[in-house]
């Protein structure tokens, strides 16, 4: 009907307007996290984990030849792997269900390449339902990496067949191991393959609706998360949590992923010598939490199914070390307790100082009650509201004058800063510019060791 269609085009013509002026409308400050980005921000340390056919062919990249017959570990005990997770400070996991060489860790009724074909548990065996089952019981959050890029699959060289075939096996993990709180979308390989994206995140959010996507940026509309860019355990600062692409404003936290040995994702042998030193665990938990983003570190059973014994004493003296950094927090042990900063002084991250309504800078003062040598600072947004603070300063009163130890722009989840050491009794966080009120969660200080001596060689 020619009414009808007249009728039906403006309305079109008024949508597009509104939403135009919705696209040029979107603003930096205005852009904030889902509550489920919020709680996923607070987790701030994770572990992934490789463990396949791999482990058994010293291989990286498996080419989707090998048999299923190789994988057969005699102990597997994925609680020992979380343990040693949860000794170094993990709050959740995340387990390589599938690497690109296609060999499922679950039995799927989708291929016969899996745990089903091989000879640990006869077959009956479920790789992805005991480490989930340990997280829970653990109290660790629990997440997969479902590789797109499949070198065994023949499917894989028919795109929509392939995506029935990927779809299916997501469906079997978002159905059957309880709330994954993370999919890893890894990019790697996929070089030229076309991928039915939309279908794919909508049979991940059928069944779960919280699930966080971690993807490259170029998967701009689908992901949640977004890759740092590199596996140095690096997050290039400054580190914004708003993404632009093509003028299209996101909040879009990151995360770094590293192995716990160099270069190495999987188990190889002899492969000590490539084990990070507690100095250097540090220095990357320092480049990656302390950018305000996530560490994601890479742990690899071996053969017997078992985290090496090297390996979990090196997770245990790492979260024994940052406890140990960070257990004298100096300003909430002495500041001179004052009602209308107390929230950022406590050492309660739960409880958050806001700068008057409207401001755009503000300064956070404490008043210690004797003065403190210290060395490094570390300070969190409350980032509910936004990402605001976009320079600041950590001042000492020395001398009768304000003095800079500090000079920084974003700030974010959580910053670390280091520098020389000094003594004072009056310090103070200087928010020179933020584009809206500024709100800060904590505000600490501490004396740190340049380096942490002790750990096993
Ligand atoms: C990369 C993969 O190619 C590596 O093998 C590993 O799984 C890492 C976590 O992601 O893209």
């Amino acid at each position: 009907m020619p009414g009808a269609f007249r009728i039906r085009r403006s309305v079109i013509v008024v949508t597009a307007i509104i939403s135009c002026q919705i696209a040029f409308a979107q603003n930096f400050v205005d852009i904030k996290p889902s509550p489920q980005q919020v709680e996923w921000q607070n987790l701030e340390f994770g572990v992934i984990i490789h463990f396949g056919t791999n482990t058994y062919l010293d291989r990286e990249w498996g080419d989707g030849t090998a048999s299923p017959q190789v994988f057969n570990p005699t102990q597997l005990d994925p609680e020992q792997w979380l343990r040693a997770a949860k000794a170094a400070g993990a709050k959740y996991v995340v387990l390589v269900a599938k690497h690109h060489d296609g060999f499922c860790l679950w039995p799927t009724s989708q291929t016969d390449y899996s745990v089903k074909s091989s000879p640990w548990q006869n077959g009956k065996g479920d790789v992805v339902k005991l480490v989930s089952d340990a997280a829970h019981k653990l109290g660790m959050k629990f997440g997969v990496y479902l590789s797109p890029w499949d070198r065994h699959d023949p499917r894989y060289k028919n795109s929509a067949e392939y995506d029935d075939y990927y779809a299916a096996e997501l469906d079997e993990l978002t159905s059957n191991y309880g709330d994954l709180v993370e999919f890893w979308l890894d990019g790697a390989g996929s070089g030229g393959h076309v991928y039915n994206f939309p279908r794919i995140i909508e049979t991940l959010r059928m069944k779960q609706p919280n699930t966080l996507v971690f993807a490259d940026a170029a998967l701009f509309e689908y992901g949640d998360i977004r890759w740092a860019g590199n596996e140095d355990g690096t997050i290039p600062y400054e580190n914004w949590n708003v993404l632009d692409r093509h003028g299209y404003l996101r909040w879009r936290p990151v995360e770094s992923d590293t192995p716990l040995h160099e270069a190495h994702w999987f188990w190889h042998p002899n492969d000590e010598n490539t084990l990070k030193s507690v100095n250097e665990l540090i220095a990357i938990y320092e480049r990656t939490i302390g950018h305000g983003g996530q560490l994601m570190l890479g742990l690899a059973p071996d053969r017997r199914g078992l985290l090496p014994d090297a390996d979990v004493k090196r997770l245990q003296e790492f979260g024994a070390a940052i406890r140990q950094r960070y257990s004298e927090n100096l300003i909430a042990k002495e500041h001179i307790p004052n009602a209308a900063t107390n929230a950022a002084f406590d050492g309660d991250a739960e409880t958050f100082w806001s700068a008057p309504p409207g401001s755009h800078h503000a300064i956070l003062e404490a008043d210690l009650r004797k003065p403190i040598r210290f060395n490094q600072a570390l300070t969190m947004e409350w980032l509910n509201d936004g990402q605001h603070i976009e320079d600041y300063r950590i001042e000492v009163w020395k001398s009768g004058k304000w003095e800079s130890v500090v000079e920084g722009h974003a700030i974010g989840h959580k910053r670390m800063n280091s520098f020389p050491t000094v003594t004072a009794s009056r310090v103070r966080l200087n928010i020179l510019s933020s584009s809206a009120e500024a709100h800060i969660r904590e505000f600490q200080l501490f004396n740190v060791s340049a380096t942490v001596t002790g750990e096993s060689k």
